[in-house]
């Protein structure tokens, strides 16, 4: 421990935990340490380099000192931990708390009886999860009492990978714990490090239930949208326009836009915590659920308007050469989880066995060719599944090879693409 500093750690050094880490030590008043199981994070972060996408903590970590291990005795004697490791859902959308449960128990080995220390889980949780997981695992694992011999608060994790301007250090927070004087200190301990609003819930559950409904509304209006494509596909009304027409009312409206699914780690997953929490309780949340069914229908949807391009074109999709702009959920990063252009591709290889060309220039490695104009000149037909700005920005003549485009994020410049006699379907517009 170094003489005066409070000794935190991370646990879980991802795109959460990193640039939390960053933020906490770039403060004189901590020192921090950092456990994670990956060994390619920890020697990255040895090497001064983030092991994430992130602008802020790329920078940071050239100037902080955050030592990190693989190993758990480097938690040894701190005052905070924090947890931020993934809460992902199964194949069933179950949600798994499997991961934040392990990182809790390797914690408490180091949890000593008058030490005073605290707890905070800043993973994604549904409601109750802290209180009837988290906290009976501590108490089982230390013989100790919650909110007593020691602290248990929840700080759901907010950032937004690839945002320009809002991060780690200026994103207003929610705290929940046990204790209102817990809470309270914590949030004084954010307060030292973050510019921003850091505000005290009543109880721990409030905490949990902020950043579920906070994800959970997204994904409600994106289905909202996503059902509004499919209607007004049949009714002819191009609906881009119409929510651009809507965006003019200066209160009261919120635009979202319809596209070809939903990915990421949050928005798709965290309305299934809420759904499960609650049933437990005995509410059916029928509205999440169909939402959810709208939101994961879209890949077929855009699927079915290749098959209506196809056949317009006289072609089918065997003998066809198909392509798929984009692998990431979200432009201009390259993170694959859950991202719709996964399903897109599955169907299309087991169901339709097309002859599929992928390109993501975020994700060389999974792409199968090196560069835009070579996958768009071994291509016909292309859905583009993530509106990379390489990929909106492309010059006319890239597409010269191209018969048909399903746009999958209506980013493309439509009129200009016909112009060249290329076939042109959107979501929620021709
Ligand atoms: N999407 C749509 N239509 C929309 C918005 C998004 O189809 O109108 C799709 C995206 O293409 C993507 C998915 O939904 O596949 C998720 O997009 P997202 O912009 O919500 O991206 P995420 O997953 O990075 O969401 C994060 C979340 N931040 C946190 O959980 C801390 C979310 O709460 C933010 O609202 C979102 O960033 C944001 O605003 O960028």
């Amino acid at each position: 421990m170094t003489k005066g500093k409070t000794k935190v750690a991370i646990v879980g050094l991802g795109y959460v935990g990193f640039p939390l880490a960053c933020a906490i030590a770039k403060s004189p008043l901590y020192e921090v340490v950092g456990f994670d199981l990956s060994e390619e994070k920890i020697n990255s972060i040895r090497d001064r380099k983030s092991p994430v996408e992130d602008e802020f903590a790329e920078e940071a970590i050239k100037t902080v000192d955050i030592k990190v291990s693989t190993k758990d005795d480097i938690l040894e004697g701190c005052s905070i931990y924090i947890v931020a490791v993934p809460t992902p859902v199964d194949e069933n959308f179950n949600p798994n708390i499997g991961i934040v449960r392990a990182a809790t128990k390797t914690i408490c080995k180091y949890i000593k009886k008058g030490a005073g220390q605290s707890l905070i889980v800043e993973s994604t949780i549904n409601p109750g999860v802290c209180e009837e997981e988290v906290l009976p695992v501590m108490e089982q694992e230390t013989g100790m009492k919650g909110g007593v011999d020691f602290e248990l608060a929840h700080c759901p994790e907010r950032i937004n990978p690839g945002d320009p301007v809002w991060n780690v250090t200026n994103i207003s927070r929610n705290i929940g714990a046990l204790t209102m004087e817990g809470a309270e200190k914590l949030a004084d301990f954010y307060r030292s490090f973050l510019d921003a609003e850091v505000n005290v819930m009543d109880t721990i559950k409030e905490a949990e239930a902020t950043k579920i409904i906070e994800n959970t509304f997204r994904d409600i209006n994106i289905a909202y949208v996503n059902e509004l494509a499919k209607s007004f596909d049949a009714m002819g009304i191009n609906l881009p326009n119409v929510i651009k027409g809507a965006s003019n009312k200066p209160f009261a409206f919120m635009a979202h836009y319809p596209g070809c699914g939903v990915g990421g780690h949050c928005i798709p997953v965290d309305p299934y915590y809420l759904i499960e929490r609650a049933k437990k309780s005995g509410f059916d949340h029928k509205f999440l659920k169909m939402a959810r069914e709208t939101n994961n229908s879209m890949p077929l949807y855009t699927i079915d308007k290749l098959l209506r391009g196809l056949n317009k074109l006289e072609k089918s999709i065997k003998g066809s050469k198909i392509g798929i702009m984009g692998l990431s959920f979200k432009a201009d990063i390259g993170d694959m989880r859950e991202s719709p252009s996964l399903k897109m591709i599955k169907v299309l290889e087991k169901e339709y066995e097309a002859d599929l060309r992928v390109y993501d220039p975020f994700l060389p490695g999974m792409s199968t060719h090196k560069d835009l104009e070579s996958f768009m000149d071994d291509c016909d037909a292309v859905i583009l599944a993530t509106n990379h700005s390489e990929f909106v920005n492309a010059s006319i003549d890239t597409w010269k090879k191209i018969e048909l485009v399903v746009d999958g994020r209506n980013c493309l410049d439509k009129e200009s693409l016909k112009s060249q006699n290329i076939l042109y379907y959107g979501i929620g517009q021709k």
